[in-house]
């Protein structure tokens, strides 16, 4: 017979609920764990994946609250988005219902896999009691210089009339009609995260809790390169360009420059000339590519002369000006000095447009691999300056310095840090997001709404087609109001906000919900902060980790975040796999957590899922997997059910046998294994596979001795040992079981059991070893040891060793606890 878990986990869940077991408040004596998981997207359904996620964490929580600690362990929503607004347009249904349905629904599936949140602290990013914060936040950016309006071009879909996210272009193409989609210049507010790059790139060194990768990812982002700008005049014009090097010490190897084909100089240099209208088609081809397709190994350099020359200003020498594919606006200055001896893109690029391929550097020493006038391929390792007018015979390195120092006495440059890092692009022409709080008045210009007029609430009188620039233009409502300097008309910004501004600072908020006058109370979040422990996918390795960061800093700056990091330690779990591909719809491989609680029960996927695999690792699905946990669980049960008589005679039989003993080994070391487990490296795998021996001894105790013998003490300790350990795991059926042995008060309530060390002491006998009956040694041996653990350890002791070594062994008798007799010739 199969436990009834339905009935069970219904059960505890409506207890649970009922008694807000999970609430946690500030308490000062305690000492505080803040546990996270990724808040999800609400779409509606729960997938294996958030499964992963929240049975990592729900462990965790819930471990570390039987260590004593006093655990915040939150949970809510990042409710803004796309999906709710096409729902809107495809089906008529509101954003905001279609959003809270799917809460609903979410938040039912999350409850009936028993994790413990404190829901109580619940938030909603979509909901006006939250974005009156991101839209505060705002404020606070835009009064700090943080916040600012540029052009930037976005993608724009000209059949349907909108701007498209980068998610909806498919291949260039729009993806709901297909059409080309093309670039276009709209007047967007971006973030200043470039004013933090470098502490954002120090700071990485504090992150001791992260993992490598993620830690080596981010720094790739900010991308710090240590260079120079150097100016190149046009040659027969006032104009000056400036190119941004890493590698100024290769200036007299220079043989064109290349500019951004947008590059705002470049109609000036062209307008009237033979070179306008082909530089403009140029243009409009490259402009349709985004950067990766521009700057791929695999993409052929392309250019175009320009007619135009600029001076060297080192030699002198008059250089050809090109736009090249693969020279970014965005990036350095978006000019780039062409040095095809040395650099691999400007190699391909000569050779492609015969331009010159001079060599300034060479290797040390003879290296006769490398034929420095007759090159295959750009050399572009240290060497030894050549052609380099008084720089000639330097090693490259140390020129770098003196060319720099030397340009910036003579005014021709300057060294100069970048970062590949660029400012966040906050505006998004949607309405289905935290519009952005400011007014436009014709007398006033741009004025921040005040922050005691927040929210500016999302209306509802706004019509969803799919085409045209935002749904917020159509509510008139929203976009007329009054200007709060003047009280004149004014009209309202129509960009909402990126969902990631939401999820940047929700963390935060955990720690003080529900707070009207402010983000958060600082003492709270003082005593809460920082998240101890991160959980989450490894795909917001970068932007959301890094824009929480930045908000954490920024915050800081103000006083109002009391930690400067916001994450101690994060774990970036694998995904879930079936049949080696990662679960999606597209590939029809998904398997529905609603189907596995209905079959199996909550603690059953949990306990799979932690099972399975590392939560690092990837995983891959398993029915047999699924079904073997299942079994586990019930042989638990059934274990539990044939002992439970002993609960009533516990101080039976109080001489430990050394059955008991090695009962009370396995306790022991038991949870002394699954601790380490626990604590060191989150191997729920292993942890869970020890608790499953503890099991397999219980039965083997049981089903060997006979029931008069058995020391129902030590049994007791041992299963109640084992329910403490297994109860993270499977919260359901550990507190059904705790509560069928009789012990009063939640399992979830129990302190981490301690493990005994002289239980983990095993009684030892001396034996002496003889060697054709003469006593040649005396060892010690563990009274659990076998016969072959006794001969083995017998051989390879260094006495014995040497005295049979050379002879042939006929006999060994082993003479338990007592004697072991070789017997050689
Ligand atoms: C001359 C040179 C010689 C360069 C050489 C490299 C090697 P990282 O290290 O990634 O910062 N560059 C500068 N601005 C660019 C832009 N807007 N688009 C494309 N490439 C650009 O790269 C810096 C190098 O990338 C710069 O140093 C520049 O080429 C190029 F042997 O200048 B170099
Ligand atoms: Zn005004």
């Amino acid at each position: 017979m199969n436990y009834d878990f339905h009935e069970i986990e219904a059960k505890w869940q409506k207890i649970w609920e009922q008694e807000d077991k999970f609430h946690r408040e500030e308490q000062k004596d305690k000492e505080k764990y803040y546990m996270l998981e990724m808040f999800p997207y609400p779409s509606g359904k729960l997938h294996m994946g958030h499964v992963r996620n929240y049975s990592i964490g729900d462990v965790i929580a819930r471990y570390k609250t039987m260590k004593g600690y006093n655990v915040l362990h939150p949970m809510g929503w990042d409710s803004f988005g796309l999906p709710a607004e096409n729902a809107a347009i495809q089906r008529g249904v509101r954003p905001n219902d279609w959003t809270v349905d799917n809460i609903a629904a979410m938040q039912k599936q999350l409850k009936e896999l028993g994790l413990s949140y404190d829901w109580d602290r619940e938030i909603t990013t979509s909901h006006p009691s939250y974005y009156k914060w991101t839209q505060w936040m705002f404020l606070q950016f835009y009064k700090k210089g943080l916040a600012y309006k540029r052009k930037a071009s976005v993608n724009w879909c000209p059949s349907c009339g909108t701007v498209l996210a980068n998610e909806q272009v498919v291949g260039g193409e729009c993806e709901r009609c297909g059409s080309q989609v093309h670039k276009k210049e709209l007047s967007q507010w971006f973030f200043k995260i470039t004013d933090y790059a470098e502490r954002l790139l120090e700071d990485i060194d504090k992150l001791e809790g992260w993992p490598d990768k993620v830690k080596i990812m981010q720094q790739n982002w900010i991308g710090k390169s240590q260079g120079a700008l150097v100016n190149f005049k046009v040659a027969g014009s006032e104009d000056t360009l400036t190119v941004f090097t890493t590698r100024p010490d290769t200036i007299y190897g220079v043989s064109y420059m290349a500019l951004a084909p947008e590059h705002p100089i470049v109609k000036k240099l062209v307008t009237g000339t033979e070179y306008e209208k082909i530089a403009s088609e140029f243009r409009d081809k490259i402009e349709t590519l985004n950067e990766i397709a521009r700057t791929s190994n695999e993409t052929e350099k392309e250019g175009l002369f320009i007619g135009k020359y600029v001076i060297n200003p080192f030699n002198g020498q008059k250089i050809p000006l090109y736009i090249a594919n693969y020279v970014l606006m965005e990036y350095g200055t978006g000019a780039v000095m062409g040095v095809p001896a040395h650099d691999q893109r400007d190699f391909e690029f000569a050779s492609k447009y015969n331009l010159p391929i001079v060599p300034v550097i060479k290797p040390k020493g003879n290296n006769s691999d490398i034929d420095i006038n007759n090159l295959k391929q750009a050399y572009d390792a240290q060497g030894i300056l050549i052609n380099s007018g008084s720089f000639t015979g330097m090693e490259n390195e140390k020129a770098m310095q003196k060319i720099i120092e030397y340009m910036q006495e003579e005014g021709m440059g300057e060294a100069k840090t970048t970062y590949r890092l660029r400012d966040w692009l906050i505006s998004r022409q949607r309405y289905w997001g935290a519009p952005i709080p400011i007014v436009y008045c014709d007398k006033c210009g741009t004025v921040p709404v005040p922050e005691e007029q927040l929210p500016v609430i999302l209306p509802t009188d706004v019509k969803f087609t799919g085409k045209g620039q935002n749904p917020l233009i159509t509510s008139e409502e929203f976009v007329n109001t009054t200007c709060p300097v003047c009280g004149g008309p004014a009209k309202r910004e129509v960009d909402t906000m990126d969902t990631f501004v939401c999820s940047s600072f929700y963390f935060l908020r955990y720690t003080d919900p529900q707070n009207s006058l402010r983000p958060w109370d600082y003492n709270n979040a003082k005593y809460w902060m920082a998240v101890d422990q991160y959980v989450g996918g490894v795909e917001h390795a970068i932007l959301h980790l890094l824009y929480s960061r930045f908000f954490t800093k920024v915050l800081y700056d103000l006083g109002i975040s009391p930690v400067d990091e916001p994450f101690k330690n994060l774990l970036t779990q694998g995904m879930v796999l079936k049949d080696g591909a990662k679960m999606s719809k597209s590939k029809g491989n998904i398997v529905s957590p609603k189907d596995i609680i209905e079959k199996y029960g909550a603690d059953t996927a949990r306990l799979f899922i932690l099972f399975a695999a590392p939560p690092e690792r990837d995983l891959e699905w398993s029915d047999k997997g699924v079904e073997g946990c299942y079994r586990f669980l019930n042989r638990v049960w059934r274990l539990i059910i044939d002992y439970k008589e002993i609960y009533k005679n516990a101080d039976k039989n109080i001489e430990l046998s050394d059955n008991d003993k090695e009962l009370r080994f396995m306790t022991h070391n038991t949870i002394k294994r699954v601790t380490i487990d626990l604590e060191e490296r989150f191997n729920f795998n292993t942890a869970i596979s020890a608790i499953m021996e503890l099991v397999n001894a219980l039965y083997q105790y049981k089903d060997s001795i006979p029931s008069d013998n058995w020391n129902n003490k030590v049994i007791i300790e041992a299963i109640d040992s084992m329910l403490l350990m297994l109860a993270p795991f499977a919260p359901h059926i550990t507190e059904e079981l705790w509560d069928i042995t009789g012990h009063a008060g939640s399992i979830h309530d129990q302190n981490w059991p301690c493990y005994d060390k002289s239980a983990l002491v095993r009684e030892e006998f001396e034996m002496a070893i003889q060697i054709n009956g003469k006593v040649k040694e005396r060892i010690r041996v563990s009274s659990n040891a076998s016969k072959g653990d006794i001969e083995q350890i017998a051989f390879e002791n260094p006495k014995i060793k040497e005295t049979i070594a050379g002879k042939k062994v006929i006999k060994v008798i082993v003479v338990p606890k007592r004697i072991i007799n070789i017997v050689i010739k």
